[in-house]
């Protein structure tokens, strides 16, 4: 019996039964024997493992651990969607296309609440799976999306495509993944769309093959056909291909939209997964163009987001809240409710006024509001089920430290008086550490408040002089070492992140990530920041005189200056790193594959991009150099077979010396 035979027919039957069964929902034949195919297959596989391929429907079961995710520039921006969240705004949006274009067609898609992603496909192979990231620049997670049981690793045509949809998880899988998460004394995942983000992310593909994920595709941007007419062709040539897509309903008017969003909206309990609203898209493609992008989304489609939903619960308590700058929030502790797929149990009242016009009292029911990933509010008081009397009165002291509180002039809020209030030191450090700051992983909230407790941070500084009680913490503070150790490694590596994120980790009032950013561009360090006078920084088109004002002023605090010294003494680089780096490897893309007995893959991929190159997580024919190490896999046939230049370590060192 001819192997090469055997093997193509069993993927071929093999591909055949995964379409109809995880696109099409109809099972053509029983899971005992798809399993007794799979399995063949498996054994000839493992008997000849020369004619293993990437795309053979074994690869499901992953099995490839990153060290870490290469960064992927999309050949074009993923845009996102501007919002509508009434008819109104839906009109509006067809008064704007109808005064480009005299369009009358339109397709309504259920929106699914997911992660978007974008995936490549060359001669109808899947070569390269990226997310979506900031819509320029995403991750590489082909490893993690060939486990994908609906995503075809060979489409049913060999085109070469790049195909655009969203990840998610369906509910049923989301309530089964929490059960165990629970079982395991793991914290459960807030809602399937962290649950599915949580999962694509995942270094370790076989942990994102447990995690059951789907795909639904509705956009692409074919190579080598020319353009489809209408996006309802469109997605009939992807569900051809092999995709899953949304049901979509096409419309001859905006009115017809609009009762189209209402039934979805209607039935959107119905669906096997969360969906957070509905897309509503221009049919002709060709008029794409005409009525043209925003900067970030496409002019001939939009988002209408369903209504926020409202639950009724109880308040059991009212507490207070220190913010970073003292701001004092009340905040309401409620009967744990389930609303839009996560379970609320603290909602903001925002400020004294915001309670006391609304007359909210401790053990009242109460409505709340939960849109999206807006924190919850208490809109509405149930005035008629009330039973306790007392009113809500504001507390006169700092809840954390018992200064006195102060309420600026005209101002709803109230402010902690105390420069060292605890309650605002510990908000500092979350914040210093926090993700858009310095990035600190495993320095989170609770971490931050334990040590700050115990005493071993109590500033900014402390955070990188932790290494010292290294013993102490894995003794007294129940961590394990080699979780201590990553901590330790994760605050001392955090020493050279970009100036940015330093500048908007010190919390300076006024200075978000945005302006942060604006002023690593500026300047070269934080010395000539701290130098520059008010004038100097109001040259700046985005400074205005506010935010000059206040970073003069923190800059010009004793205690900033000495905080800012100890930093540069402990080694923090507070130079601005210009992101476009020149050098040998300018405009050349690598891939590393096999293990390297200098380098981590970081660390060569750090070297890499020090001299202006870029590493990818696939060979393609765009690839100049493939760095081969011991044990080097299948990426080093698909150089030999693409003709690209192979270096081994040594020869890569001779370059980068
Ligand atoms: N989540 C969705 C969805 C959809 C894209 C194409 C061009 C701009 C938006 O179901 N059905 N259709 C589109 O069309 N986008 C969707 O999700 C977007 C992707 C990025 C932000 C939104 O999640």
């Amino acid at each position: 019996m001819n192997i090469e035979k055997r093997l193509q027919e069993l993927r071929d039957l093999i591909r055949k039964y995964d379409y109809y069964y995880h696109v099409l929902d109809q099972p053509l034949i029983s899971d005992v024997a798809y399993d007794q195919l799979l399995k063949e297959l498996t054994e000839i596989e493992r008997e000849y493992p020369q004619f293993v391929s990437e795309d053979s429907p074994t690869q499901r079961v992953g099995g490839t651990v990153l060290e870490g995710f290469t960064k992927i520039e999309h050949t074009l921006p993923m845009l996102s969607l501007s919002n509508a969240f009434n008819d109104g705004d839906l009109r509006s949006f067809d008064d704007r296309v109808r005064k480009v274009v005299n369009n009358r067609e339109y397709i309504v898609e259920a929106k699914v609440d997911g992660l978007a992603a974008s995936l490549t496909y060359e001669e109808g192979k899947l070569v390269l799976a990226a997310t979506r990231g900031n819509g320029v620049v995403g991750e590489d997670i082909t490893h993690n999306v060939r486990t994908i049981r609906s995503v075809p690793l060979v489409l049913r045509k060999p085109i070469s495509i790049e195909v655009r949809g969203e990840i998610y998880m369906a509910k049923a899988h989301f309530a089964a993944l929490n059960e165990v998460r629970l079982e395991n004394e793991e914290a459960p995942f807030k809602n399937p769309r962290n649950a599915a983000a949580g999962s694509i992310r995942q270094l370790d593909s076989k942990i994102a093959a447990e995690r059951t994920l789907d795909f639904v595709a509705y956009h692409h941007a074919i190579k080598d056909e020319e353009a489809v007419m209408t996006h309802a062709e469109t997605l009939k040539n992807l569900r051809d291909l092999g995709f899953k897509v949304s049901e979509f309903v096409e419309c001859k008017t905006i009115e017809e939209v609009i009762d189209s969003v209402r039934t979805i909206e209607a039935k959107r309990h119905s669906y096997a997964y969360d969906i957070d609203g509905a897309v509503i898209k221009v049919n002709q493609k060709t008029q794409y163009q005409t009525i043209g992008y925003t900067a970030k989304s496409p002019k001939w489609a939009i988002a209408y987001k369903f209504k926020a939903e409202e639950v009724i619960t109880k308040i059991v308590d009212i507490v207070f809240q220190v913010g970073r700058t003292g701001q004092i929030t009340p905040v309401a502790i409620l009967e744990p409710v389930e609303v839009q797929g996560s379970t609320v149990s603290r909602a903001t009242l925002h400020n004294e006024d915001y309670v006391k016009t609304k007359d909210i009292r401790v053990g009242d029911d109460v409505i709340i509001k939960k849109a999206g990933d807006i924190i919850p509010e208490v809109v509405a008081v149930i005035k008629e089920n009330r039973t306790i009397q007392t009113p809500f009165t504001m507390i006169q002291q700092c809840p954390k430290c018992q200064a006195p509180l102060a309420r600026v002039e005209k101002e709803a809020d109230y402010y902690c008086t105390n420069p060292n209030c605890p309650a605002k030191q510990v908000e500092n450090l979350i914040h210093f550490a926090s993700r858009k700051a310095m990035n600190i992983e495993g320095l989170g909230e609770r971490i931050i408040e334990h040590f700050y407790n115990e005493g071993y941070i109590k500033t900014i500084p402390d955070i990188y002089r932790l290494k010292n009680h290294r013993e102490q913490l894995i003794v007294r503070a129940g961590f394990g070492e080699k979780s201590i150790d990553k901590l330790l490694e994760n605050i001392d590596k955090s020493k050279h992140h970009p100036l940015h994120q330093l500048l908007f980790g010190l919390g300076i009032r006024y200075v978000g990530e945005k302006v942060a950013k604006v002023l690593a561009y500026h300047f070269d360090g934080l010395s000539d920041i701290i130098e520059s006078d008010e004038e100097s920084l109001k040259r700046i088109p985005e400074i205005g005189d506010k935010i000059a004002q206040s970073i003069t002023d923190y800059f010009s605090q004793h205690e900033t200056l000495e905080m800012i010294r100890e930093l540069e003494d402990i080694g923090l680089s507070l130079r601005s790193i210009n992101v476009q780096k020149e050098g040998i490897f300018s405009g050349k893309t690598f891939v590393i594959t096999g293990k390297l007995e200098h380098f981590t893959r970081d660390q060569a991929q750090e070297e890499i991009e020090a001299r202006g190159g870029k590493v990818t997580s696939s060979v393609s024919k765009k690839t100049d150099f493939v760095i081969v190490g011991e044990e080097a896999g299948s990426k080093k046939d698909k150089a030999e077979k693409l003709g690209v230049m192979m270096l081994d370590e040594t020869s890569f060192m001779e370059r980068i010396k």
